[in-house]
């Protein structure tokens, strides 16, 4: 366990503002700790069931905080900015073109202030860590991102593919469209969106690889054949293994470019994270997952992360506290954990005493 440290410093260069919490051993050493800015999106409208608004507020609960300062070995300063203000965005509430949409005002509002939102994030830390709330806020936690970092790689870990374009939805649901928002290659389908305004720099298909999919609409199986995004489905997981998959993914994305990488609990399998809104069968195992997101981390390129759809409303105490234990275990893999052990932060002197 970390020592807390009582006071606190003011850093010079990225002012600690919103921060509740840091820990520290030395004071010399905090001058140059990476900082890690945390923000909760209690958003619930990209879908139709009540209760993911509360996954920030539960993570929080369940020691969100305090374990990633734990499991960064106090190399990290992780400051928790709260939860997101928003509201819905009057202009796109009556956007006659995307009627179909279900609470597309309410989607713009909260995705307008979180791109704002991120962007702050990133002049005060060197990564950022969303939590949801549904996957709808994966496009203003990526576009936010963009706008900061344009050359970035995006990791979209889920069973879905969340691509839909307003008019081959279904559902009507906008969680599973955030990734049409961002591409490049299908603003031509989103120009009453104002886009241009809200999030001028976008993802170009090769910025994006997909790990996960097993429940993917057939539109959204065309748009990833016909721009050939590299899509990791979990048949592909089954054929050669997760190590082959890693590696593919780790060679489909730039070397130089920054990662995102944008998390759906429902990527694993449901005897893991069994409340979520849309779980489906045959997932990843959490071993599977954590090795996604530990060899991401050993890029040492990640810069945003998001953990989404946590839905405490869906299924029995323990299946909560099944679903928590697992998210949290992803999130303390990908912000340093190391299974393996670690010996960065102690004093390494201990065998010279032995010998005296
Ligand atoms: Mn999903």
């Amino acid at each position: 366990m970390l020592k807390r440290c009582a006071t606190r410093l003011t850093r010079q260069l990225k002012p600690a503002r919103h921060s509740t919490s840091s820990s520290t051993t030395t004071n010399a050493n905090n001058e140059s700790k990476p900082r890690l800015g945390i923000i909760g999106v209690p958003f619930s409208k990209g879908q139709g069931k009540e209760g993911v608004e509360k996954g920030p507020a539960l993570l929080r609960q369940h020691g969100l905080v305090s374990l990633l300062e734990q499991v960064t070995y106090g190399s990290m300063e992780v400051h928790d900015y709260g939860d997101l203000k928003f509201e819905a965005d009057p202009i796109a509430e009556v956007a006659p073109k995307y009627r179909e949409m279900k609470n597309y005002g309410e989607f713009m509002g909260c995705n307008k202030a979180l791109i704002r939102k991120v962007q702050q994030l990133l002049q005060e830390n060197d990564q950022f860590l969303t939590i949801g709330g549904d996957h709808a806020i994966g496009f203003g936690s990526v576009a936010g991102h963009l706008q900061h970092t344009p050359n970035l790689s995006l990791v979209w870990v889920d069973a879905h593919a969340d691509i839909n374009l307003h008019n081959t939805s279904e559902s009507g649901n906008i969680h599973g469209m955030p990734v049409s928002f961002l591409l490049k290659e299908l603003r031509v389908f989103w120009q009453h969106a104002n886009l241009e305004r809200t999030a001028p720099v976008c993802l170009a298909a090769d910025q994006l690889a997909y790990i996960g999919l097993r429940d993917i609409d057939p539109y959204e199986a065309y748009i990833l054949n016909k721009l050939g995004i590299r899509a990791f489905a979990m048949d592909s997981v089954d054929k050669y293994g997760i190590s082959k998959i890693i590696e593919r993914t780790l060679d489909a994305l730039k070397p130089q470019n920054k990662i995102h990488v944008s998390f759906d609990v429902d990527a694993l399998d449901k005897s893991v994270t069994p409340c979520t809104g849309t779980a489906v069968c045959a997932g990843l195992t959490l071993r599977e997952g954590i090795s996604v997101v530990e060899a991401l981390r050993d890029t040492n390129r990640v810069q945003g992360i998001d953990l989404v759809e946590v839905n405490p409303n869906l299924g029995t105490k323990h299946d909560v506290n099944t679903t928590v234990a697992s998210s949290l275990e992803i999130l303390k893999s990908i912000c340093g954990y190391k299974r393996s052990g670690s010996f960065a932060n102690i004093k390494t002197d201990l065998f010279e005493t032995v010998k005296n």
